[in-house]
């Protein structure tokens, strides 16, 4: 089993709503740790480069304006297989698809104010985390 890091976002609707400590406690509690964790207010341009890769869907510019419609908690997880576990712990994008238990569908809004975002692979891991944060951001919370 090979430890990973990942990126996840609490997004703009779930910010709003006070749930960013729920969705933490989620996250320590199903034994992923936090390595890194910042709240910041994107512009629609920074929303804009870090969901490039979706400029061509029909959503684009819908998902930019609500990406920086307000603040968001972003954090760096880390653990055993924790792309595929924080996704798990995510569900599905469309909160009405989601099965029961997971973030989106307890906390989600729409398929749009889906309320978190996760990396779905080590090539966008690697992308992503470093848009957000520096090397001196990253912690290793093991205790020495
Ligand atoms: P995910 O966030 O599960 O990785 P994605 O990468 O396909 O999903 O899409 C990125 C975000 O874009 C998603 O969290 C919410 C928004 N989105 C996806 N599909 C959508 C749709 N059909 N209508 C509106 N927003 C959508
Ligand atoms: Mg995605």
């Amino acid at each position: 089993m090979a430890v990973q890091r990942t990126l996840a976002i609490v997004k703009p609707d779930a910010v709003s709503r006070n749930l960013t400590g729920e969705i933490l406690r989620r996250i320590e509690a199903a034994g992923l740790r936090i390595c890194a964790l910042k709240l910041m207010h994107l512009t629609r341009s920074q929303a804009e480069k870090f969901y490039e890769v979706h400029r061509e869907r029909p959503f684009f510019h819908s998902l930019c304006a609500y990406m920086s419609s307000g603040p968001i908690a972003v954090a760096v997880l880390e653990g055993e297989q924790a792309i595929g576990h924080w996704r798990d712990l995510m569900g599905a994008t469309d909160p009405l698809k989601a099965a029961p238990g997971t973030i989106r569908k307890d906390l989600g809004v729409d398929v749009e104010r889906n309320a978190v975002h996760g990396s779905d692979s080590p090539e966008t891991a690697a992308i992503e985390i470093p848009f957000f944060f520096g090397r001196v951001e990253l912690h290793s919370p093991v205790a020495q």
